[in-house]
């Protein structure tokens, strides 16, 4: 007794000493920061002072937005077909904006300090593109944002949906051919000079101009008509049967698709619910069919809802425009997955006339294609 009460207090002291190195001085802040909301079609970005090396995290980004970025600068890009809206990134640690610019593709500039190294390169959040279209998106664009952009830059931004003003041509409806000519250097972004208007990528694509190819007007994934003969015409959006061989509507060349395995196709494929055989049906790929990093279903006359369960977390399933269901990992939040269960609500009784199409598109880009007749459709 004598003893313990002796030594109480210098023990007390010495396990108190302990918390205090346990506890930390302060709580680290967390700041989150706000681009402007960009206009469709372009990019809006805001340039950051942060602490350097500091990583931000989205926080929130209105569907289909891709966020690029690093500790002093973040863009938030918004292709055509994605929402509207701010993207809100999260960094710990003090940060606060320096400079907003709402249009990057209209000519607004950023500060040098953002442009000085390559963190528009830095995908944060990929949207509705594959990786590799998320990587090529994001330096096109530092180049476009701040100087250097190429003709195959532009070509690059626009066949993802931006809106990339005339400054470098490209074909329009009503133009003859795409014949050079000088570049007429309208907008107020730096630009190299020279200003060939060649939109194809260097390495002399032979597939540009291939015997689908549409030079004039619209390409071959938005002109109406089905240029490759396989009966899916355009790309997605374009048209009620899109062509898998369109990777969107600026694509030039509807081939490309191939045909998956008979082993995938043996398990999959789209069947009307035995309940409700007229507007309610099920889309279901099975593992036989190997790793895909994004699913869409056609089915006629459209599907109006739909939702996805995968062998991954992170899936969502949107109605892409003409009643496409797209199913895809949103803000790459995990593994990708070889199981898509797609429960599809159409929006009218289903035409039994007209296959269904389930489209896989590979984390190598290349894309394969299960065209079925509806089971179960009457
Ligand atoms: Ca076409
Ligand atoms: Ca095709």
């Amino acid at each position: 007794m004598m003893r313990s009460t002796t030594h109480l207090p210098a023990r007390r002291l010495l396990a108190a000493a302990a918390l205090c190195l346990l506890v930390p001085a302060a709580p680290v802040a967390a700041a989150t920061i706000a681009t402007p909301s960009p206009p469709a079609g372009d990019a809006s970005a805001v340039a950051i002072k942060a602490k350097p090396g500091a990583r931000p995290v989205v926080a929130r980004a209105p569907r289909g937005v891709v966020v690029l970025g690093g500790p002093s600068v973040v863009a938030a890009v918004r292709p055509s077909a994605a929402q509207g809206g701010a993207v809100k990134v999260r960094f710990r640690g003090r940060a606060k904006v320096v400079a907003k610019a709402t249009s990057l593709l209209g000519g607004a500039s950023l500060p040098a300090g953002a442009c000085s190294s390559k963190q528009l390169t830095k995908v944060l959040a990929r949207g509705a593109l594959t990786a590799a279209d998320a990587k090529a998106l994001g330096a096109a664009l530092q180049r476009r944002a701040c100087g250097g952009a190429t003709a195959a830059d532009v070509a690059v931004l626009r066949r993802l949906g931006l809106k990339v003003p005339e400054s470098a041509p490209m074909p329009q409806s009503g133009a003859s051919t795409p014949t050079p000519g000088p570049a007429p250097s309208t907008g107020a972004t730096p630009r190299p000079t020279g200003g060939t208007p060649t939109p194809p990528p260097s390495g002399g694509t032979p597939g540009a101009g291939g015997p689908d190819a549409d030079p004039g007007t619209f390409g071959a994934c938005r002109n109406g008509r089905d240029d490759d003969g396989d009966g899916q015409i355009d790309a997605r959006g374009q048209g009620a049967n899109p062509d898998p061989g369109c990777m969107n509507e600026n694509d030039t060349t509807e081939t490309g698709e191939k045909p998956a395995s008979a082993a995938c196709a043996a398990v999959s494929g789209v069947s009307m619910t035995p309940g409700n055989p007229t507007t309610s049906a099920f889309a279901a790929v099975n593992r036989d069919c190997g790793i895909s990093a994004e699913v869409w279903v056609v089915v006629q006359p459209g599907v109006q809802a739909c939702d996805v369960f995968t062998a991954e977390p992170g899936y969502v399933c949107v109605i892409e425009k003409l009643g496409v269901a797209h199913a895809y990992q949103f803000l790459a939040a995990g593994n990708i997955t070889d199981i898509y269960d797609m429960p599809l609500t159409l929006t009218g009784p289903a035409d039994c006339a007209k296959p269904a199409t389930i489209v896989l598109e590979r984390p190598d880009l290349s894309v394969e294609e299960i065209v079925e007749p509806i089971e179960g459709c009457a």
